[in-house]
């Protein structure tokens, strides 16, 4: 074998227009289907074709205009590509004309390579066309005007695969076989690497006339609408290289959707229907969605999006009548209620599956988009009573939040950054905050103060390695041991959300459930000898625990 036969016969799967042009050159009498998008274009390589046909008639007619380039050629190329990119199989495409003079006809062709287009048949017919089967005595193009635009769109191919297909519209407009003849061969000298005859009679006399008296120059296509009772055996013995089915996904589809839509017209209902028609996970199949399953395991992140649950079942006292129908979650604050704000920042923090602890006034807490879990004790217990409420929802990342908390979306940036199991974010700015809260405050039972491994610093900006740790949360730690105060925001890997329910599990076998709130849990937790990661922040959150926090809420947005 000579090496570059070696080569030839070992390249790696051959391009589309290969792929055409041997099927044009095979002995064997070979078919090709009409798809007219990416879904047809699909169904045919499915049914086994080893090519399409990009019918100018099917294409034009599923855009709802007619086959008389009212499409634009760039129109039909944006179809093209997806039928092309949708299928591995040539498509050789209709295109009339040519769209113009050779210059168009150049413009398209090296287009349609760019695009991975097998091959283009045009017709010697003028711009704009009119299909073949409409009318009598179609003006016809002048013969080497249309061989030069043959050996212009030979000339501009950059794939030397590329087929052209020179349309004999001889028989169409009335001239006869010795004028198809005689074109035949212009054609082919100016470059055709096929020709593909056509003819409007109901039976095959005159494809078999040109075949009696055609040289073989080169392969001759055919499209067998309208003489379609000949025999396809016939057309092989004539030598026939390709025929063309040439618009049946079309009109098949036509049928079909006029009877589906028809009948659920009638009906007033699908009932009827849907047992005749492709399932919608059919559909899902011939979309490639299991390529999208695989691809997403190989390239998206395998670490799933952290939950939240958000602790919401109290109602809030000391906001009297503001809260006498709802619980303090769903107090409005400009417009959309806290509890609604503060699931926007989780989403968009990709953070999707967010469970709230119901309790007061539960049936106010129906916002879309969260899920909910109900203490119907809430009366009589406190915030790991809530908690442990969710105890099942507490798998893998998790993040806790109280539900009447607002902070800067970066809080969330911040904790999925630290290191640890469990990281809760605490405001180093909690004398500030004590000013500002004024007196009402200062009893100290809406406030979870910290004591930590490391008070704030700004060095800690530079001093990436400084981990600062939780040595206990509570509201009544020594002025002068507060670090910070907690937000109300914490994070737990999938240990952390595993050390967290076994503390709910041995408070709860401990009868000390109830009545504690999530400063206990951590203290406790941090008493067992697990670390709880302390993240820094100054300001920026706030709660609503009084009246005047509203207003501060308002300004906050
Ligand atoms: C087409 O499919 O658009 C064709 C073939 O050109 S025919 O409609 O038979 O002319
Ligand atoms: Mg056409």
């Amino acid at each position: 074998m000579q090496d570059s036969a070696r080569a030839e016969a070992t390249a790696a799967p051959s391009s589309k227009a290969r792929q055409l042009r041997d099927m044009l050159r095979s002995p064997e009498l070979e078919f090709i289907m009409e798809a007219h998008n990416g879904l047809s274009a699909k169904i045919v390589e499915e049914a086994g074709f080893k090519g399409i046909w990009a019918s100018g008639l099917a294409m034009s007619a599923a855009m709802g205009v007619r086959d008389n380039n009212e499409a634009s050629w760039t129109q039909v190329l944006e179809v093209l590509e997806f039928m092309s990119d949708a299928t591995s199989i040539p498509i050789l495409v209709d295109g009339d004309t040519g769209w113009g003079n050779f210059n168009n006809m150049r413009r398209a062709v090296t287009k349609f390579c760019q695009r991975g287009i097998a091959g283009i048949c045009i017709e010697d017919k003028l711009f704009p066309k009119t299909n073949s089967f409409i009318g009598e005595g179609q003006p016809l193009a002048d013969k080497d005007e249309f061989a030069g635009k043959i050996k212009a769109g030979k000339d501009s191919q950059t794939d030397p695969d590329f087929c052209i297909v020179a349309r004999l519209e001889a028989f169409i407009a009335g001239r006869g076989l010795s004028e198809a003849l005689d074109r035949a061969h212009a054609y082919a000298e100016a470059g055709a690497d096929a020709v593909l005859c056509h003819s409007k009679l109901a039976t095959a006399e005159e494809i078999m006339a040109f075949m009696n008296n055609w040289d073989n120059k080169v392969p001759v296509v055919i499209v067998p609408t309208k003489y379609y009772a000949t025999p396809t055996e016939d057309f092989r013995r004539a030598g026939i290289s390709l025929a063309i089915w040439a618009n049946h996904n079309l009109r098949a589809s036509i049928t079909a959707m006029r009877e589906t839509t028809r009948r659920i017209h009638r009906e007033e209902s699908l009932a009827g229907i849907e047992p005749n028609i492709t399932t919608v996970s059919e559909v899902f199949d011939l979309q490639g969605n299991a390529e999208l399953k695989q691809a997403e395991s190989r390239y998206l992140p395998t670490q799933a999006a952290p939950g939240a649950v958000v602790l919401a079942a109290s109602r809030g006292e000391a906001l009297g009548q503001l809260t006498a129908d709802r619980p303090k979650c769903m107090i409005d604050v400009r417009g959309r209620p806290l509890l609604a704000r503060l699931a926007d920042t989780f989403h968009q923090a990709g953070i999707r599956d967010v469970t709230v602890v119901r309790g007061y006034a539960k049936q106010m807490i129906n916002l879309p988009g969260i899920k909910t879990v109900d203490n119907d004790f809430y009366e009589k217990t406190g915030e790991v009573g809530s908690l442990a409420c969710a105890r099942d929802t507490i798998q893998g990342e998790t993040i806790l939040a109280y539900g009447d908390i607002l902070f800067r979306q970066h809080f969330l940036d911040k904790l999925a950054a630290a290191p640890g199991d469990i990281v809760v974010v605490a405001d180093a700015l909690w004398r500030e905050r004590g000013e500002e809260l004024g007196p009402e405050a200062g009893d100290g039972w809406i406030r979870d103060f910290i004591t930590c491994s490391h008070p704030f610093s700004t060095d800690f900006l530079d001093e990436e390695e400084t981990a600062v740790t939780l040595n206990q949360m509570g509201p009544d730690l020594g002025q002068d041991d507060i670090h910070g105060e907690w937000v109300g925001l914490a994070r737990l890997t999938a240990r952390g959300s595993e050390i967290v329910r076994q503390e709910i599990d041995a408070m709860q076998a401990e009868g000390k459930l109830a009545d504690a709130g999530l400063p206990t849990l951590f203290t406790r937790i941090v008493e067992k000898g697990h670390h709880v990661t302390v993240v820094y922040v100054t300001g920026q959150w706030l709660d609503i625990d009084q009246a005047a926090d509203l207003n501060r809420a308002k300004l906050f947005l």
